[in-house]
Parts: structure tokens; sequence; C-alpha cells
């Protein structure tokens, strides 16, 4: 149905003016009269995500077969993270179905005879109790069917509604119905299919990284993985949606829940429209929409530059940490009328000084002598002191960035000093090195640490990192700092 302000006005007007209003009512609402008239039939193509099933061309109103099958299947949904998923057609989300306002659709639900357990469908497109649930409601091995008539035009979310509802919703029991306005919705040159839900997962349940449904989790709200198309990465990486530049591109994406509402956005990309909640409200110029669990968005917009688009749900540790991620690869020429790319890049000293210094608060200037440490003392002290003061520019893994900060991994340039590195964190560093063949000129600022801190730390990066497995201690840098300040 359309919105309670056309059921307020309808019941107002059905007191007053009922003749004028039924008119109206029908031009509003093509289908709902059930005037248009059925012509033949069709098996509805059902795509996988991000596929979505080619446009209807015909101009009339036809009987539309749908034949879905549930099957649970263990698939990856996360790098060594297995689990056993409940779909609608072999996939999470479940196949996406593409009708017509005033198709009648025939609905066949198949549950195959190796599931566990009873399942059922829940359309957000059906105008029918349960949306068809209670019609399709069927034990492993058997077949229901049902039929509707699709009143509303819109995209719409459909679910498996099976006690225990959330946990058959949280084990991927979703996808989408779209039903396109008779008309037919205007050409684009892609088309795709997103749909977001999060997973509630058990610890590791045997050594293929299996894990089960954790019921507090989800009673709890706090997913382990909120995911874009059924696994982490699923649409991103190799398996990114591709476009040219120029081209325009309509996503219709859902939110399967069930619990998280999902602020849905393109880093890089505005969306020239958007159809709210899925409806046939459009709003223009949109930076991130919002979309309810249970519900939809169509969003448009056309990919101007070169880059790869980054969709999310901008509730952002979800996208970066809990994998709520896809991308779309934009390939073609730079339009710098549009966008430049970065223009040059200058060292950035407010302060005047050639090197900046940067304080911990555990700065012991004292010259307390400590008893020296053992070498998993300063294993384990190092790596907390890295993680604080040196993983924002070498990276957690050592690893550096290429041409900026240069990797500490298995670094000649650190092996080959007599110093074990203890000038390079004490004064800093700046100038043109080569670290294993490569060139940095970059600046490093002196990082203000005890001795006994900075004995630790490269005790750390010369054992951890693969180099030359020294130990250093808090004297060696007492006598570095005797000789050199
Ligand atoms: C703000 C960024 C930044 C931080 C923080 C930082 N470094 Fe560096 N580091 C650099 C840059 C940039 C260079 C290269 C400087 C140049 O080009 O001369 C470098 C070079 C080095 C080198 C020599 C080159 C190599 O790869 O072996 C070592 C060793 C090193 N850093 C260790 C550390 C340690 C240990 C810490 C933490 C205590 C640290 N760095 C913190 C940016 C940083
Ligand atoms: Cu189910």
């Amino acid at each position: 149905m359309k919105t309670t302000f056309n059921y307020t006005i309808r019941f107002i007007l059905v007191f007053s003016f009922v003749t004028a209003f039924s008119a109206c009512q029908k031009k509003e609402k093509a289908g709902e009269d059930l005037n248009t008239e059925i012509i033949g039939e069709t098996n509805a193509i059902l795509t996988h995500a991000p596929e979505v099933p080619p446009h209807i061309t015909a101009k009339h109103n036809t009987k539309v077969i749908v034949n879905l099958e549930v099957i649970e299947k263990t698939m990856r949904l996360a790098d060594g993270v297995n689990y056993t998923f409940w779909t609608f057609g072999g996939k999470v989300p479940g196949s996406f179905i593409r009708i017509r306002q005033g198709d009648l659709v025939e609905f066949h639900l198949h549950n195959h005879p190796d599931n566990m357990l009873p399942h059922n469908i829940d359309l957000h497109a059906v105008t029918g109790p349960g949306g068809g649930a209670e019609a399709s409601l069927i034990a492993p091995g058997k077949s229901a069917q049902f039929s509707f008539r699709a009143l509303n035009q819109g995209l719409y979310v459909y679910h498996c509604a099976t006690a225990p509802v959330g946990m058959h919703i949280a084990n991927g029991m979703y996808g989408l119905i779209l039903v396109e306005p008779l008309e037919g919705l205007p050409p684009v040159d892609h088309e795709f299919y997103l749909m977001q839900g999060e997973f509630y997962t058990s610890k590791q349940q045997d050594a293929n990284g299996h894990r089960d449904f954790d019921m507090q989790k989800a009673l709890d709200e706090n997913p382990d993985f909120v995911v874009i198309n059924g696994a982490v990465g699923a649409s991103a990486g190799e398996n990114a949606m591709r476009v040219k530049v120029g081209e325009t591109v309509r996503l219709f994406v859902g939110n399967g829940g069930p619990n998280l509402v999902s602020s849905f956005h393109a880093i890089g990309e505005i969306f020239d429209q958007v159809a709210i909640e899925g409806g046939s409200l459009i709003n223009e110029n949109v930076q991130t929409t919002l979309i309810p669990a249970g519900g939809s968005s169509i969003v448009e917009f056309k990919c101007d530059v070169p880059g790869t688009l980054h969709l999310v749900d901008h509730s952002i540790f979800r996208a970066f940490n809990k994998g709520a991620l896809a991308q779309i690869k934009v390939e073609g020429a730079e339009n710098h009328q549009v966008y430049t790319g970065k223009q040059r890049e200058d060292v950035y000293l407010p302060e005047g000084s050639a090197v900046q210094h940067i304080t911990t608060k555990e700065t012991a200037d004292v010259a307390v002598v400590l008893p020296e440490k053992t070498l998993e003392e300063r294993l384990s002290e190092g790596q907390t002191l890295f993680n604080q003061n040196c993983m924002a520019c070498h990276m957690e893994n050592g690893k550096g960035i290429a041409g900026t900060f240069p990797p500490l991994e298995n670094s000649d340039f650190l092996q080959a000093r007599n110093d074990k590195g203890i000038g390079i964190v004490l004064h800093g560093l700046q100038g043109e090195i080569t670290v294993n063949g490569t060139k940095y000129n970059n600046i490093m600022p002196a990082v203000k640490l005890s001795d006994d801190q900075v004995a630790s730390v490269l005790t750390y990066i010369h054992n951890k990192f693969n180099n030359d497995k020294v130990l250093v201690k808090a004297s060696d840098v007492a006598d570095w700092r005797s000789k050199n300040d």
C-alpha cells in the first residue's frame, strides 16, 4: 500500500466525494483494480547477486511462474570461517525476482529433501496474510504453491518467516523482488543487486573453521560479521562489479538485517537519484541513504571518473572491520575537470623545526637504572610499543607503505646500521635512503621513548620482522645517547 497519508485522505474522501475519488485512485494505482489483462505465462528468470534479471520488454501483464528452492548449505563467510547458510536458491542473498506491477505470480517454494528444517517465504510484495508465509510453510522434501497479484510497484524484501524467525533470517534467508511499474524502469547501462545482512557466530567448531549461529549475540545485536552479498568480499576485490567511465548504474539494494539498519553510502560518488525505501518517492543528490532492516533502496548514479567506488554501510566499523563493503571498478580515461588526483605533496612542519618530537606519556627522562630485561619481556613490551608508536606508518606487519613508509621487515638498511637503529628512533630520520633496493625520501619524526622502551621496540622489530635476531639493551641506548646527544 502506498502511504498512510493516502489512507487518511481516502478515509475522508470515501465519506465525502466517493465518486470523484475512485477515478483518481485508479489512475494512481494501476494494477490494483485488477483491470489489466493477464496475457500468457512465463517462467521467471532468477539471478544470484550481484546480477539482476533482464528488463521485461513486453508491455502487458502476464502470469509469472517462480520456482525457488530452499537449500541449507555450508559455504565461506570470511577467510577461514565457514557457516551453514540457509538459502533461497543456493546463495545469500536469495535469488533476485523481477516482475511487473499487475502481474499474477504463481509461486512454487521447494524445500530440498536434504534440508533439516521446515521453511516458508514472506514476500513484502504480497498483499495477503503473512506475505505468503502460512501458505508456503513446508517440511524438507515438500513443495508448496500459492499465487498473488502484484498490486504495488517497488523493490521488496522477501525472507523466511519460520520460527524462530530471527534465526532463519540470520542464517541468510532473505532476498529481493522487484515489481517494476507497468511501463518499466528507464534504461541504464548497468543494474546490480546488493544485499546486506549480519552474522552472529559462535567460536570455531572444527578444523575447517566452521562456526555456528550464536543466539545470545543475535539477541544482543552484536554481530561478528556485517556483509554485503553473503560473505566478506563477496562483491569486492576480484569479485568487484565493473563499469566504464560515462556509464549509468542502478543499484537494487536490500537489507536483510535481521537487526541492523544500513547507512548505505558510495565512497567517491553521489547518488543522483534514490527511490527512498524502494518506493515511489525520488530524492536527488544524496550522500547516504538509510535502508531499514527488511527494507530496500534503489540508487542511481553516473560514473564520471575512473577509480574504485567503495559501497559501504557508513556505520563505518561494519564496513572496514566486519565486512560491509562492496566495490565497483570504474575503468576509463581520467577527467581532470571533475577530479585532479593529488596535485602535489609537501612536508608540513608548522613548528618550523626539521624534525618533530612525538611525546608519549610514559617518557622517562629520569636516569633510573633498571635491571636488563629478557628477550621474552622485550618482545612482549616491544609489541605494545610498536603498535602505539610505529604501526601507524610502518604497518602492523612491518611491510610499510610502498613509496612512503619503508618496510621494517627484513630491512637491509636497518641491519647494516651499527647502532641497531637506536639513532633513528631517538633522532628521527630524513633524506634519501634505500631500503631493499627501493628509494625513500620522507621524514620520520623522532619518537620520544625512554631508553628501556627504545630497547624493547627495537628488539621487537629485529626479531619479529625477519631481521637479525639481536637483543637491544637499555644500556645500549644510554651509551648511544652519551656519545651523540
Ligand atoms: C610518522 C610516521 C613514522 C612513524 C610513527 C615511525 N616511522 Fe620509522 N620511518 C618513517 C619514515 C618516513 C622513514 C624513512 C625516512 C627517510 O626517508 O629518510 C622511516 C624509517 C625508519 C627506519 C629505517 C628504514 C627501514 O625501513 O629500516 C626504521 C628502522 C624505522 N623507521 C623504525 C621506526 C620505529 C621503531 C618506529 C616506532 C618507534 C617508527 N619507525 C615510527 C616514518 C615513521
Ligand atoms: Cu527458513
